[in-house]
């Protein structure tokens, strides 16, 4: 009904949805505000153990850890604190804690390698580590490289180890008091590591204002006809890692905002999944694409596993038509007896740009939806730098309140990202229709994504390269039916040198990540294709790479 206002402005596309009132609140406070509502419902629940807590326990234990983190560890206000947890309960406890005591919170995925959170924890001078027993080793190797070190917290532990070392149950259970900070909302409180459009992942330092905002986006009442049944006891599925900016806003904060109880796992296997599904009867799913493709064509995955769903979220990397077909192919329902959602987003914008709204048309399910209220784009031309219309294919800008506010201790990357006017350049070629339906259909930037994670062509590059016999390397990323994408190697070596395709995978095992492996293999090559600028031509590399499979 509204969609006339959309073209408003010759300058740049509006929002279909209008505006929202930008958030003042910090985001701890936005997420619980309702919480007297529900206080006892469940909050989290951890699928594989059981183990969870109702709103109003939740909130009650991320005000001591709050009080803990400032009056026991002596964190200060802007002090960063680095959590290594995979979806616990406990995850929400210590994020939302240290936010409430000011803190600044940046995450790292859990079976990273110690170079790995070394160089993120160390770039952003964290000074206190919260992680499970499972990965202490790589805390304590990480909290020694650290400078004015505070502590760490020992998820899962009763009582303190000695040495630096906090049970989180002891801590909450001491009742520590301090005087907290108030926090303003253009505060920082997450830096999440992105590698944007170019080079090594940088901390992208998003503020309360950021990540409210966004929530007031993505559940704006006009957009998705959200009908204020909040709490009413639905039940959410999720897998995605609280560790991204999509398991982390996108999903947990959107659905606690509301009241659902938030069932997740620490770690994905199809036969937890499975059991959570019959246990837990959600109603709601909130996936990537790959896990799509598992509940659409695993042969355990049964239609009555999935009888209670009503909603299903996609998000993070493409899905395609005949996937969602697939899925309701499955379920035996129709596209009117399932709302299916997608959503496209960046940790540059907190991280929701566009979305499907309720009026979405089956027709367009290739779409990633329209601009979310407050949120305004530009599509536009990679050979001659001006605005397109409909139908043409472009680079995508957007703007709006959900931008960072920059990267952390990077004012070149910043400016090469986020202009003067306040445009993010995604680095994804897009379009739109005349209903202002956007589609991703490509992407400028090296980002490779593997089942919705970020692999940094630059940082397999780097460990490439530390090999002496290596002369010249680049990585780019290859189709893959499960995964999306994998990456894949091209190697100059030396004269007179030899490696083999073995040693160029296991130095890249060792140094990174399960999936930031070279699984889409190696080829030795004379030359690297690099432009005038010495700029490396992936996408020529990218149709080699698909012929040399
Ligand atoms: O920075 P990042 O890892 O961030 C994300 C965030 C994704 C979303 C998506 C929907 C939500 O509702 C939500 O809360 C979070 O992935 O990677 C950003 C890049 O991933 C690709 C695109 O290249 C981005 O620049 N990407 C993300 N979503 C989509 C996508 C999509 N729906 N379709 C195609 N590509």
């Amino acid at each position: 009904a509204t969609q006339t206002a959309t073209a408003a402005d010759s300058n740049c596309l509006n929002s279909p949805w209008g505006e929202i009132q930008v958030g003042k609140e910090t985001l701890t406070d936005y997420v619980f505000s309702d919480v007297e509502d529900w206080s006892d419902a469940p909050s989290v629940t951890c699928g594989a153990s059981g183990r969870g807590y109702d709103y109003g326990m939740m909130r009650m234990m991320i005000d001591r850890c709050a009080g803990a983190l400032a009056g026991h560890l002596k964190m200060a206000p802007g002090d960063r604190i680095g959590l290594i947890l995979p979806n616990l309960p406990e995850f929400v406890v210590l994020i939302h804690g240290a936010m409430k005591a000011g803190l600044v919170v940046t995450f790292a995925n859990p079976l990273y390698t110690a170079d790995e959170v070394k160089r993120q924890f160390g770039d952003c001078n964290v000074k206190a580590i919260a992680t499970i027993e499972m990965f202490m080793p790589v805390a304590q190797e990480v909290a020694k490289s650290l400078k004015d070190y505070k502590g760490t917290i020992w998820v899962g532990g009763e009582d303190d180890k000695g040495q630096g070392v906090y049970g989180l149950r002891s801590l909450l259970m001491a009742d520590h008091q301090a005087d907290l900070p108030t926090v303003d909302c253009e505060e920082v409180c997450l830096i999440p590591y992105s590698s944007g459009t170019t080079g090594m992942p940088k901390g992208v330092m998003l503020t309360h204002k950021n990540l409210v905002s966004n929530l007031k986006q993505t559940q704006c009442p006009k957009m998705m006809k959200y009908e204020g049944e909040k709490g009413k006891g639905d039940v959410l599925l999720t897998v995605p890692p609280f560790f991204h900016i999509y398991g982390f806003n996108g999903i947990l904060n959107y659905n606690l905002k509301l009241g659902y109880h938030v069932v997740t796992m620490p770690r994905f296997t199809p036969d937890d999944y499975i059991k959570c599904l019959v246990e837990y009867q959600p109603t709601t799913l909130f996936v990537v694409p790959s896990l799509l493709a598992f509940l659409a064509t695993h042969p355990s995955v049964k239609k009555e596993h999935l009888q209670w769903v009503e909603t299903i979220m996609v998000g993070a990397a493409p899905t395609t038509d005949s996937m969602l077909e697939k899925f309701l192919l499955k379920v035996e329902k129709t596209k009117d007896e399932i709302k299916l959602l997608q959503g496209y987003g960046m940790t540059e914008s907190s991280p929701v740009t566009l979305m499907t709204p309720y009026t979405y048309p089956y027709s367009k399910v290739g779409s990633v939806g329209q601009l979310v209220p407050s949120t305004q784009a530009r599509i536009v031309s990679i050979t001659t730098g001006e605005m397109l219309g409909p139908h043409k294919s472009g680079e995508l800008w957007l703007r709006g309140p959900q931008v960072m506010k920059g990267y952390w201790k990077n004012e070149k990357a910043t400016k090469e990202t986020v202009d003067s006017e306040g445009w993010l350049h995604t680095g994804d070629v897009a379009y739109y229709d005349e209903e202002f339906y956007f589609y991703i259909v490509d992407r400028t930037k090296e980002l490779i994504k593997v089942k919705g994670n970020q692999v940094s062509p630059t940082e397999l590059e780097n460990v490439i390269m530390e090999r002496p016999e290596v002369a010249d390397v680049a990585v780019v990323g290859v189709p893959d039916p499960l995964a999306g994408e994998v990456p894949k190697a091209f190697v100059v070596l030396k004269p007179k040198q030899k490696l083999t395709e073995k040693d160029i995978k296991d130095l890249v095992a060792q140094k990174l990540t399960r999936y930031k492996h070279l699984d889409g293999g190696v080829v030795f090559l004379e030359s690297i294709p690099r432009n005038a600028a010495g700029k490396i031509m992936r996408n020529e590399l990218k149709v080699l790479g698909m012929k040399k499979r």
